[in-house]
């Protein structure tokens, strides 16, 4: 059976090498795409979709397809991770394979980043380790999906 992955990118990662390189660095998100589909492959990933909206809705309807099809998701939700309720419903509903990533460490910067809807529901988190989190997260969800 060919494995599958979502890589899915949340409100304003678009913005990713344009600014604020101190906190998320000089790769844009095309990089990390680029990076992320040859570590799918290598890993064992026959398909990729790798997305990016700016529209709670549509990441949501991203997971649902996700788990139609049995694919796992690599998700960095942004800032819907501290807010979502509706991603912590779809991701619980359709029992997709999760693992989270966040480029900059959360829990070193304001409070309100400190907590995440996601976590309860992910198989894994990944937080501080740079655009490096989405390979990382790609080996760890060929190893879980594997299993
Ligand atoms: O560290 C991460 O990956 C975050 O998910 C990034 C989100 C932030 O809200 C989360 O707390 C942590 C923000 C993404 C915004 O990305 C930008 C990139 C360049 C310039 C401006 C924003």
């Amino acid at each position: 059976m060919t494995l599958e992955v979502f890589i899915l990118n949340g409100p304003n990662l678009n913005l990713l090498g344009t600014r604020e390189p101190g906190v998320y660095g000089t790769l844009t998100l095309a990089d990390i795409e680029a990076s992320c589909r040859a570590k799918a492959a290598e890993v064992g990933f026959g398909e990729v979709e790798f997305h990016q909206s700016n529209h709670e809705g549509q990441l949501i309807d991203w997971i649902h397809e996700a788990g139609r099809r049995k694919a796992g998701v690599v998700i960095n939700p942004g800032a819907y991770t501290h807010t979502s309720i509706a991603l912590h419903d779809a991701i619980k509903g359709t029992g997709v394979p999760l693992i989270e990533v966040h480029i900059s460490n959360v829990h070193a910067r304001e409070s309100f980043r400190h907590h995440s809807y996601v976590s309860p529901v992910a198989a894994g988190v990944i937080v501080g380790l740079g655009p490096r989190g989405y390979t990382l997260a790609l080996e760890a969800l060929a190893e879980i999906m594997s299993k």
